[in-house]
């Protein structure tokens, strides 16, 4: 195989407050991460991809950056980077960091000269709008109530799309973006190996602002048609390649909510795509209900099934996807697309079948491969997310239940995610030796990597084994998906079909056992290649797939 590296590797993602504490102050940091490179290597996976690294007040955790050239205190020094950036070469593996360009944070230099006076050059670095006291537009913050905060100083609002520690820069003004290319390619200097790109669709504003018809004084909406996928995004996107990306090896994942397999290609499609891959977010809206963020929905697998199919479809040949069912910003995978009580390894294992078997690169995210479970928190205390304690406050004060929101904030709150690694069964998971920033999971005695891997069962090995069987195929890399049994509510089952042979792949997403019953005739020769079942068990194609089975076959379409 000779394609990107980026296409034929994996990527494993690090949240890296929640690794590993090396020093003892209850946070993660790069030392921790550093003495768990083997570790990671030894899933097999290529690339590491690392949450914000950099300088921040951490009013969200890293992603309000106050300097981009220098690492956070509580991570690390400058040469601890260096340290982890080298460990990580070292073992043949690449390196890409989050790029967060946004908005800064309100504690970043340029955003202090901004706020300051009207008549500064930073003035334009940030969006100001005067507001007759009130909101210049009606848009509502992902992280609660408006997008405009009043500056005093001034008298002007400025825009921030999350909290107000973290004010959109404007990208209209061409020194802006200058500037951010500088500070990008002084990071590809230093030898990384691309970017992930936050909230890269957002960028570009329409002119004017406007609010959302009908305004409603007081109510804030959705004012993402006017910011997502804006006028410009894709000169400042092409600019960005041109002068920060052009004639260099690396890889860049843009995330892109309200984004659709079409206008994905109009991003990662044609000769000189913007960005390599997109992070989608239509599979993460299926339990997504009517009433917001945390209105928790049943979700149904012939959802899924259209949505993968038509990501895989609509790209294949023309763009190049990206397979992840979570990360921090999400639920536990296996809590919300498995069964976590009864068949948490036997789901944990089927879903990393999923992500490894599609075309695309795939994700996992830490703690992904030992099966780890969203967090049991029980009172409002116990959450450190900032749109968690945002909107708890917001609706609090508007009268609703608190039970309804904590159930909320356990089914779909980011938290769920952040919650430590659990390595051994030393107490906090060995995780750290002190106080931790956010509690570990109480499941940490059984679920933990030491415990996953002296286990016959072990998710950590059957991740090598996939990880491997994906890699010695051609066809499980840039194979054609073909979905075979769209309106069964309880399998999936698809073929992958390319010059490395053709693959069939057969999951039984439910408690009881299927029969494998496909569209149209497959043919198949030889063995199962692969099960989550270990044992005496047969795996014929004519044996009913066991609960959370996941099977893959040689095998083509008759
Ligand atoms: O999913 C969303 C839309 O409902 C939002 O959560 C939003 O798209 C997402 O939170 C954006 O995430 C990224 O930018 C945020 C940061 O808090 C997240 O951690 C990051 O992944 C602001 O920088
Ligand atoms: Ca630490």
């Amino acid at each position: 195989m000779t394609g990107a590296w980026w296409k034929e590797g994996v990527v494993y993602q690090i949240y890296p407050r929640s690794f590993l504490d090396s020093n003892g102050d209850g946070i993660g940091d790069l030392k921790g991460i550093i003495k768990k490179l083997d570790y990671i290597r030894d899933l097999g996976v290529d690339i590491l991809w690392l949450n914000p690294v950099y300088a921040s007040p951490n009013d969200d955790n890293g992603y309000d950056i106050s300097d981009y050239q220098d690492i956070m205190n509580e991570l690390g020094t400058m040469k601890d980077w260096e340290n982890l950036l080298a460990g990580i070469h070292a073992r043949d593996m690449r390196l890409i960091m989050d790029l967060v360009v946004n908005h800064t944070s309100d504690e970043h230099p340029w955003f202090l000269e901004s706020r300051s006076s009207k008549d500064n050059m930073y003035r334009d670095y940030y969006i100001w709008r005067p507001g007759d006291g009130r909101e210049p537009n009606n848009w509502v913050s992902y992280f609660s109530g408006s997008v405009w905060e009043y500056e005093e100083i001034t008298g002007e609002y400025y825009l921030h799309l999350f909290t107000k520690k973290q004010p959109d820069l404007n990208w209209e003004n061409p020194r802006v973006r200058e500037d951010i290319y500088d500070m990008m390619r002084w990071w590809l200097n230093k030898g990384i190996d691309g970017f992930r790109m936050d909230v890269i669709t957002m960028i570009s504003k329409a002119p004017g602002l406007p609010s959302v018809e009908p305004v409603i004084p007081g109510v804030y909406v959705d004012g993402s048609r006017y910011y997502a996928n804006g006028p410009r995004i894709h000169d400042y996107l092409k600019e960005m390649k041109r002068k920060a990306l052009a004639g260099r090896d690396v890889m860049t994942v843009g995330e892109a909510p309200n984004v659709s397999p079409e206008t994905a290609l109009s991003y990662v499609g044609g000769e000189d795509p913007e960005m390599d891959m997109l992070f989608q977010f239509e599979l993460m809206d299926l339990d997504r209900g009517p009433g917001g963020r945390f209105d928790s929905i049943p979700w149904k697998l012939t959802d899924m099934k259209r949505i993968i199919e038509k990501w895989q479809t609509t790209l294949h040949g023309k763009g190049w996807n990206s397979n992840y069912l979570m990360n921090h910003d999400q639920s536990r995978a296996v809590s919300r697309f498995g069964n976590d009580r009864e068949y948490r390894v036997e789901s944990a294992k089927l879903l990393a079948t999923l992500t490894m078997t599609l075309e695309g690169t795939p994700y996992v995210y830490q703690g992904e491969e030992i099966g780890m479970t969203n967090a049991a928190f029980e009172t409002i205390e116990d959450y450190r997310d900032v749109e968690i304690l945002n909107h708890y406050r917001e609706h609090i004060r508007q009268g609703k239940n608190e039970d309804d929101l904590l159930s909320g904030y356990r089914a779909r709150g980011r938290d769920n995610s952040r919650t430590p690694m659990q390595w051994d069964s030393s107490p906090n998971g060995g995780f750290t030796s002190a106080n931790p920033w956010i509690k570990v999971n109480p499941n940490y005695p059984e679920i933990n990597v030491a415990a996953d891997l002296a286990s016959d069962y072990s998710i950590i090995r059957f991740y090598r084994n996939l990880i491997k069987l994906r890699k010695s195929s051609e066809s499980l890399i840039y194979g054609r998906f073909q979905l075979l049994d769209r309106d069964n509510p309880h399998t999936f089952c698809y073929l992958r079909e390319g010059r490395g042979g053709d693959y069939f792949i057969a999951l039984n997403f439910s408690d009881t056992p299927r029969e494998i019953e496909v569209d149209g005739k497959v043919e198949f020769s030889g063995e199962c290649l692969l099960s989550n079942y270990t044992g005496p068990y047969s795996t014929t194609v004519d044996d009913p797939l066991r609960p959370w089975e996941a099977r893959v076959y040689q095998g083509r379409r008759k």
